[in-house]
This record gives structure tokens, sequence and C-alpha cells, in this order.
């Protein structure tokens, strides 16, 4: 398993603001990095210390008093005199862009400025870390078990039999026709059963209940950004049946993985379609 990123945000000289340093440590945690924050009014000298006990591979500098120009400058000379160039040193602030452009020269490999996206810096973090292990990027996290999905040989008769066994409640049936499947939702607490019953014999599931009988089929799991999850599996080495996502039931864009590379269970991203997106 690769390693995640170490990063340490820092905020160097007398500046005693760190909220804008705190949400960029947040931000850079929930792209799976590793963050350490330093507090306020760190010396360059002891954030050298501290980036190389820590053995990060990236400091985050930030400083909003107006003195990058000298103490950028003075940690990425501190990096360098210790050995540790290795380190990418990018900074943030209220910077004005001809300070950006003569810190860059000095050593600072990227200037972060206010309308600056969490994803931007992550994706620089991780393009430009060097002299480490490569750096897949990691999926963002699903949002829940949004259903389990059950292949049945009469859709009807399985609702009934969910109803009154287990007393879940039918949401909705429809039909899916890209799968060629007819569904039925039940609610099972927070997530559904799906169930499964093919209208055509070449569908997928129709070669599964032909093969395997009725039974457990697949899970699915929510996502918030389906084609970024789909490309963080495929980085991952995870197969997968859908290279893009596909229209599935309830309008959402679904995709699937292939069992082979998820322990068996053929599984599904889903992500809920908004509504000015369905209808763009
Ligand atoms: N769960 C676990 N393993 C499965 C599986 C499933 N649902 N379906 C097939 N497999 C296994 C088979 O047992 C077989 O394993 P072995 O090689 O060890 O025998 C292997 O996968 C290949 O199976 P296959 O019968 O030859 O079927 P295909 O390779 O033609 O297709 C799959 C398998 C998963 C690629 C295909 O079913 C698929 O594309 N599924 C995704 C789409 C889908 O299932 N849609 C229906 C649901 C739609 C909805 O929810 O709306």
């Amino acid at each position: 398993m690769p390693q995640p990123i170490r990063v340490l945000i820092a905020k160097p000289g007398l500046d005693g603001h760190d909220r804008g340093a705190l949400v960029v440590a947040k931000g850079l945690r929930d792209e799976g990095m590793e963050v350490i924050y330093t507090g306020l009014r760190q010396t360059p000298a002891q954030i050298v210390a501290t980036a190389i006990e820590e053995d990060v591979a990236c400091v985050g500098l930030s400083s909003l008093s107006g003195a990058h120009m000298s103490l950028f400058p003075e940690v990425v000379k501190g990096l360098r005199d210790a050995g540790a160039d290795d380190i990418l040193v990018v900074g943030g602030g209220v910077i004005p862009a001809a300070d950006a452009r003569a810190l860059k020269q000095v050593g600072v490999a990227e200037i972060f400025t206010p309308g600056s996206t969490m994803r931007e810096m992550a994706e620089f973090i991780r393009a430009h870390v060097r002299g480490r292990e490569p750096v897949i990027a990691p999926s963002t996290p699903v949002e829940q078990l949004d259903h389990i999905g059950i292949a049945v040989n009469d859709l009807e008769a399985s609702v009934a039999f969910y109803e009154q066994a287990f007393g879940l409640k039918l949401e909705r049936i429809e039909t899916v026709a890209d799968q060629s499947v007819r569904v039925a939702f039940l609610t099972a607490g927070s997530t559904h059963l799906e169930l499964l019953c093919p209208t055509d014999e070449r569908a997928a599931v129709a070669k599964f209940l032909a093969k395997r009988g009725p039974g457990l089929h697949h899970i699915a799991f929510s996502v918030k950004d389906i084609e970024r999850s789909l490309a963080a599996a495929a980085e991952r080495g995870l197969a997968l049946i859908d290279q893009q996502p596909r229209l599935g039931a309830g309008g959402k864009k679904i995709a699937f993985l292939h069992p082979k590379s998820t322990g068996g269970v053929l599984t599904e991203y889903c992500q809920t379609v908004m509504e000015d997106e369905a209808h763009a």
C-alpha cells in the first residue's frame, strides 16, 4: 500500500492568524494526506527541524504578515543546508504575483493565493513530491452503503417475501432498460435492498441466475464524485466493468467494478444526479 503523503503546515514569523492554515490542514487531510501543524510563530529554523524530524515530503508555509519574502527563502535555504532539499516547499497567503515569481526563483515550488482550491493544492503536491514512492491519489471515501442487490426469479413474489418476513417497505419498482432488469427497492433502515429480475435472457442478471440461482448479486456504495472514484479505483488496480458511468435506477449515475478485483463481490458505485445536472 502506498503511504499517505506527510505534509507540515507551518506558520513562520509573527503572524497571529491561523484560520487559513487550519482550513488547508483539514483540506489536505480530507485529500488523504497526513498533516502536521506547527502552531503559530515558528522560526524558519524550527520549521526546518520539525520537517526533518517528522520526515515530511512537503512543507506548506503560510504567511499573512507580509514577511514571506524573507521567511520563505530562509526555510528553503535551511532545508537545503540540512541536506533535505528533496522536501517540497509550497507557500500560501496574500502574496502579490511579483513576490510569488521571486519566491519560485529561490526554490518555493508554488504559491497558492486566496481562491486556490484544495483540489489544486493537493494535486500539485501529489505531482511534485520528489524522491519518494509514486503516490496514488486516495479514493474519495464512499458516502454509505446505498443498497444490496439480490437477484430474483419472480419480482412480485420476492417483494412480498421481504415485506412479510422482515417487515421491509417497498419504495418503488422500476425498469432499468440499460441493464435489462426490473428492480424493486425496499427500505431497510438507512439503506436499501434492490431486488433484480431480468427482462431479457441476455441480461447480466439472467446469466447470474442461470449459473448461480437467486441470491446476493452486488453491493452498491454511494459516492460524491463517481468519475473520480472510478479513476482512483483504476489507479489502485481494481478492474472497471464500466469505464464511464451509465444511467441506473433512480436516474443515478452508476458504474460496476469487477468481482475478480473486489474479493468476489460485484461492487457498484452510484451517484445521485443533481436536478440541474439532470436537466442540463
Ligand atoms: N458476483 C460475484 N461474482 C460474479 C457475479 C456476481 N454478481 N457475476 C459473475 N460473477 C463471476 C462468475 O461466477 C465467474 O466466476 P468464475 O470465472 O470463477 O466462474 C466470473 O464472474 C465471470 O462470470 P460470467 O458468468 O462468465 O459472466 P461475465 O463475465 O459475462 O459477467 C460481470 C460478469 C460481473 C462482468 C457481469 O455480470 C457484469 O457486467 N455485471 C455488471 C452489470 C450488472 O450486473 N447489472 C445488473 C444490475 C443492474 C442494476 O443494479 O441496476
